[in-house]
């Protein structure tokens, strides 16, 4: 009996312990420095912002965006299809018969370039003409690189 009630207090410490670390907030950066990025496109906008959508990424980082069909909510298909001009790049038909469309390309140079959806007929479609992605140049941290 004695050895039970010194344990006791032991293991509900310890079980104290593992659910302080269990609760511990997962890390929810507020962007995406690396690696593949995902856009739902709807009536709403992208990602639901119907005014400006920024996307920020690194200079000559490799950038990978799937473009997520968002209306399968909506009472009708409304199909979109997303262009990002200064890189010559026009997905394929986004609507509830193809719902993912990923796109790649090298970020060059740096400062915004623009996206948005070219079906201008689409509903919603003034909630997607501001897509920007943001490219960090080396010159936005350190001075002395040639600009481009
Ligand atoms: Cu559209």
């Amino acid at each position: 009996m004695q050895k039970v009630s010194i344990l006791l207090p032991v293991f509900v410490g310890l079980l104290v312990v593992a659910s302080a670390c269990a609760q511990q907030p997962p890390e929810t950066p507020s962007h995406q420095e690396t690696g593949a990025l995902r856009v739902e496109v709807s009536r709403h906008g992208f990602n639901k912002s119907p005014g400006e959508f920024r996307l920020e990424v690194e200079e000559g980082q490799e950038v990978e965006i799937t473009f997520v069909y968002g209306d399968g909510d909506f009472s009708q298909n409304n199909p979109h299809t997303i262009i990002i001009p200064d890189y010559g790049i026009t997905t394929g038909i986004l609507d509830e018969n193809n719902r993912e469309e990923t796109v790649r390309f090298i970020a060059k140079g740096h400062g915004e370039v623009t996206f948005m959806c070219a079906i201008t007929d689409c509903v919603g479609h003034t909630n997607l003409l501001g897509g920007i992605v943001d490219v960090h140049g080396e010159d936005d941290h350190e001075a002395g690189e040639q600009h481009n």
